[in-house]
C-alpha cells in the first residue's frame, strides 16, 4: 500500500442512554460511506463509540455489564466490518471490553482494510475516580469501572506504515506520545469524550478545546508523527463534550478539524513519509536524545 492516503476523522455527536448499538453502528455506516466517496482508505471514530459515555452514572451488576462487548466482532457490530471489507476501507473504534476472564477494559481497534483487526490497546491513564461523589454534577467513574491497560503501548504495522493507538486522556500524557514515538509509530489513532466541564478545576473550562489541541499537536510535532484524534462531541445526556475532531501533521500543523458537534466527516491527506521531515532534523532521537539523563521519568 502507498504511504500516502487519504485517512478521514469520523466525529459522533451524542448517543442517546437508551440508543441501541445497532443505531450508533448505522450512524458510522454512514460516515464510512461518506469517508469512502470522499476517498479515504481509513476512518477513525471515538472512544467507547457504541454507546453513550456511561462512566457518567454510577451503576452495578447487570445495568453496569450492559455496556461492554464481550466479542469483536459482535452480531450488532459485524455489519461495520463487513462494510469495511466491501469498501475497502480500513477504521479504528473504541468500546468498552469484558474478557472471557471477566477483565474489564476501556479498548481500541484497529481494522484494515479487508475488515480484519490489525491492532488493539487498552486504555493506560483511566481519568476520574472510584468512589460516587456527591459533590459533582456528573460522575467520571472510569477508574472504577476500568482496569489499567495491560498491553503496553503497540505499535503495529498497517496502511504502509507504522500504526500506534492512545485513548482520551493518554493524549495529554507526554509519556504515552514519546512511547509510541520510541516505538516507531508514524500515525497514532486516538478517540475521545473530554467534558467542557472539569468539576474540580472550573476555572480551565474555557481552556477544554486549547488543552485538546495543545496535547495532540505538541505529541505530533515532538515526535515527528501524524494523529488522527476524534471526539464524541455534544450534549450528551446533559453533560457538554467538546468536539474539535483533527488531523494533525508531524510538524504539528492541524490540516483538517470539525466545526460543529455533531456527526461529521473530516478528511485530509496523510503521507507517512513526511515524519522523516521531523525525525531527521530537530527531533532525530538516535543524535540528540539524551535518555541517561531521564532517569527520574522511571524512578518516580
Ligand atoms: N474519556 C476521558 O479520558 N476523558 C477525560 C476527561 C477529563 S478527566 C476527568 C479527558 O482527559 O479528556
Amino acid at each position: 500500500m502507498s504511504r500516502s492516503f487519504i485517512a478521514a476523522a469520523a466525529q459522533m455527536g451524542p448517543i442517546w442512554r437508551d440508543e441501541p448499538r445497532s443505531s450508533a453502528v448505522a450512524r458510522m455506516m454512514e460516515m464510512m460511506r461518506e469517508a469512502h466517496a470522499r476517498g479515504a482508505e481509513l476512518v477513525v471514530f471515538p472512544e467507547l463509540a457504541l454507546t453513550t459515555f456511561f462512566p457518567r452514572w454510577l451503576l452495578e451488576g447487570d445495568e453496569l455489564e450492559r455496556w461492554f462487548e464481550t466479542e469483536m466482532p459482535s452480531a450488532e457490530t459485524r455489519p461495520l466490518f463487513e462494510l469495511s471489507a466491501e469498501l475497502g476501507i480500513g477504521f479504528h473504534l473504541g468500546y468498552a471490553e469484558r474478557t472471557p476472564e471477566g477483565r474489564h477494559f476501556n479498548t481500541a481497534i484497529t481494522v484494515d482494510r479487508a475488515g480484519t483487526i490489525i491492532g488493539t490497546y487498552r486504555k493506560i491513564h483511566l481519568p476520574g475516580h472510584r468512589e460516587h461523589e456527591d459533590w459533582r454534577p456528573f460522575q467520571h467513574l472510569e477508574k472504577r469501572y476500568f482496569e489499567k491497560g495491560d498491553l503496553g503501548f503497540p505499535v503495529f504495522d498497517g496502511f504502509g506504515g507504522k500504526l500506534g493507538m492512545c485513548i482520551c486522556n493518554d493524549r495529554r500524557w507526554p509519556e504515552t506520545w514519546r512511547m509510541l514515538g520510541l516505538g516507531g509509530a508514524e500515525l497514532v489513532l486516538l478517540g475521545y469524550n473530554t467534558p467542557l466541564q472539569y468539576p474540580p478545576a472550573p476555572e480551565h473550562d474555557h481552556l477544554q478545546y486549547f488543552h485538546n489541541e495543545l496535547s495532540v499537536q505538541a505529541g505530533c510535532y515532538q515526535n515527528g508523527l501524524w494523529a488522527i484524534a476524534v471526539a464524541k462531541a455534544g450534549r450528551e445526556e446533559g453533560c457538554d463534550l467538546i468536539g474539535g475532531s483533527m488531523i494533525v501533521a508531524p510538524t504539528g500543523e492541524i490540516l483538517a478539524r470539525a466545526a460543529g458537534v455533531e456527526d461529521e466527516v473530516i478528511t485530509a491527506r496523510i503521507d507517512l513519509e513526511r515524519c522523516s521531515e521531523i525525525r531527521r532534523n530537530v527531533f532525530n532521537f538516535s543524535q540528540h536524545r539524551q535518555p541517561e539523563e531521564y532517569g527520574l521519568l522511571v524512578t518516580r
